[in-house]
Parts: structure tokens; sequence; C-alpha cells
């Protein structure tokens, strides 16, 4: 009854104030040493200190928190029960955002880009990683898709996009986030292209790779999970009809069990540029025939971080000698800003081959990884390629 809580309450306060009758009275008062935050301002975290989200951005669960809007999300996939060598991939979205630590939005200006991709009125997260089941790789697929699906249907953050042509892209004109996927060995792909296909349609590729991954299964994969793989996703993506006839390899320099490939990888929807090309055609060619290639049409681009050189990036799973420098791959990526972008991807980063002699972890290939991962930033939120300028200081553009 609550005349009878009331008269117990009445009874506690009573008890209370007698204790505190009991109490020595204080002495003199001590002077309050000056806080933190009147002294030293915010807490701020260095590059070396705080939680790990990619370049210290906002880390947001984005699947299980439906509040969360974004324009850019970075989202990791650690999966890696598809690779066919060296496992580890699914360490890649941590070393990269490892590997992200000494950038942030209050330093993220580019001279290269011309441009401070966080400064440029869209919001950027990072949507942490999606719970990926390595144990049951048709669970884990469907899983990827659901994930990739939840965020790429997720309203945009800013009332207008920045991205040209984005919303008409879209086969029912209504805007979408761009997603940045942190994988993950390369069989990610297949369960995002699912997600894309949904809402874009067969998207054109633009595919950074020393292999093909277009190869149809492996000696002794007879069951239908078995096929999807990380050297032939590609092939099943072809088969389910993901991937438009205007696609494009990059760096390709693996070997072949023969001609054959080719003629198999021209039918999976895609013509191919060597690693040699770059010496015998140069970076601007490539920039070039890359976007005839491509066209006008919807671009997703995925990048094996096997492209780069082992020399330059050892920690991956299917290290191939000869390749580019992340310098030759950072222009090229430069000179595709303004093309149709739907979504990118980094894939097959393996931190545990970073190490060298000594246990301690050099991060060579997380730090490449997640410098790329800010040109792809930059890439989505510029018209056209950066045109360099002259600076005070920097070399007169006029003898270049
Ligand atoms: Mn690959």
């Amino acid at each position: 009854m609550a005349w009878k809580r009331l008269l117990q309450f009445a009874i506690s306060a009573i008890s209370v104030k007698t204790v505190f009758a009991h109490q020595v009275p204080l002495g003199d008062t001590i002077e309050q040493p000056e806080t933190w935050l009147s002294k030293y301002g915010p807490q701020i975290d260095q590059p070396f200190s705080g939680p790990l989200s990619f370049s210290h951005m906002t880390y947001s669960r984005c699947l299980e928190d439906e509040s969360a809007q974004f324009d850019i999300a970075v989202l990791g996939m650690p999966f890696d029960t598809g690779t066919s060598y060296r496992p580890g991939a699914r360490f890649g979205p941590y070393a990269i955002r490892s590997g992200s630590r000494r950038q942030r939005e209050a330093r993220g200006y580019s001279l290269a880009w011309d441009n401070n991709p966080y400064e440029q009125g869209s919001k950027i997260i990072d949507c942490g990683d999606v719970p990926i089941i390595p144990f049951d790789n048709v669970l884990a697929m469907d899983q990827m898709e659901v994930a990739y699906s939840t965020l790429l249907n997720r309203p945009i953050a800013s009332s207008q996009s920045v991205w040209a042509k984005g919303a008409q892209l879209a086969k029912d004109g209504r805007e979408r986030p761009r997603i940045v996927s942190l994988g993950g060995d390369h069989t990610i792909v297949l369960p995002i292209l699912r997600a894309l296909n949904k809402v874009y349609g067969p998207v054109s590729v633009i595919h950074f790779d020393a292999h093909l991954d277009t190869w149809n299964g492996y000696p002794g994969t007879v069951t239908e999970q078995s096929r999807v793989t990380h050297g032939t996703f590609f092939y099943v993506a072809n088969e389910e009809g993901l991937v438009s006839n205007s696609s494009i390899h990059a760096g390709i320099r693996c070997k072949l069990v023969g001609l054959g490939d080719i003629d198999n990888d021209e039918s999976v929807g895609f013509h191919f540029i060597t690693s040699d090309d770059i010496d015998d055609h140069g970076i601007p060619a490539i920039i070039k025939r890359i976007r005839e290639r491509v066209g006008d049409t919807p671009v997703y681009l995925s990048l094996d971080i096997d492209v780069i050189d082992p020399g330059l990036a050892p920690a991956t799973g299917t290290p191939e000698a000869g390749g580019w420098t992340s310098r030759e791959v950072k222009r090229i990526i430069r000179g595709l800003a303004g093309l149709n972008f739907v979504g990118a991807d980094i894939v097959e980063v393996a931190p545990v081959y970073d190490n060298g002699i000594h246990s301690f972890t050099a991060e060579i290939t997380g730090t490449a990884a997640a410098d790329l991962v800010h040109d792809f930033l930059s890439m989505f939120m510029s018209q056209s390629p950066p045109t360099p300028h002259a600076l005070p200081g920097s070399w007169p553009r006029d003898e270049l």
C-alpha cells in the first residue's frame, strides 16, 4: 500500500540523517587540481592510441544500428576460407585499420588529389566487420550478401549526392551509399556483386590483380560450393549474369594452364592489361584503356593487394614476383576518378606474412592498403582526375 511505502521512506530518511549526524565535520578544503579538460582540452587519440577504426573515423555497428547513416561506409569482411594457398586474410580488416592509424580527417588533404575526402560534405564512417562464420562457406556467402545489401539500401546521410550520376545508375532511381569493403580473400566479391546486381543490374569490373580469378574451378572441386574460390568467383559471377562484358583486369602476370585461360577469361567479360604493359605503354595509356573499356557503365573497383610487387606488399596469400609499385597503382587509380563507381574493395591482405625475421610486424602491406583506401575515398569524391597545378615551391608545371 502507498502509505506504508511512504512510512518506510520517512523512516529510512531519518536513519540516514542520524548516520550523517555522527560524521566528523570537514576540515580545510583541498584545492581542486585543474582537470584534464580545462587544462588540455579534448581527449584526442594519437596516431598510436585509441580504439581501432579506419583512419580514426566514427565506428558504428551499422548492421545492428539501423539508425546509422552514411554516404560512404568502410566495411570489414574477415573471410578467408576460399583461399587456395596461404590463408590469413580474415585478419585483413584489422591490418588495414591498423595501417591507417596515421591517417585522419584533420590531416586528410593530399597534394596529389588536391582534396581532403572528409571535407567534401559527405559522411564517411567505419561500419565495423560482418560477423562471418568461418566454418561454413554457404552460410558465410549469405551473411556477406545480406550485410552488403543491408548497408547498400540504407538512405544516404547527405541530402544531395556528391556523385554526378549516382541516382541515375540504380534501377529504381534512388541514390545509394557507396561501400568500401576490406577483405578478406577475393571470394568476398561474389556476394558483393550479387547484392549490387539487385540495385544496379550487371556492373563492369575494374580488377587490379596479378591473377585472372576467372577460372572454372580447381581439380577436385566437385560440389557446388567448392566451385566458389578466390580464383573462380568471377566465373560464377558471370554464370549468374552479374558482370558486364566491358570489364578489365590490370596488373596480370600469373602463370596460366595455357592460352585457353585467356579465351575463357574473355568469355567471362574481361580484357586485360599485363604488368609489363606499364613499361611498354606507360601509365596514361593504361588509364585511357581502362576508361574506354568501362565507359559510362556502373563500375565496381576490386583491388587485390597482390597486384603490387611482393617486395612492397608481401603479406598476401598468393604472391607473384614482378608487380607494380604502390606509387604506380596510386597514379592509375587517380586517373580513374569520375567513372561511375558503385563500390570498391581491397582484398587479400594477410598480415601474418608481413613479419620479417623478427616477430615485430612491420605492417608494410597494411600501411599500403590503408593508403589505397584513402585514395578510393578521394576517387569517389572527385568528378574527374586531379590536374596537378603549380604551388609555391613546387616544380613548375611547364617543365614536365
Ligand atoms: Mn585475386
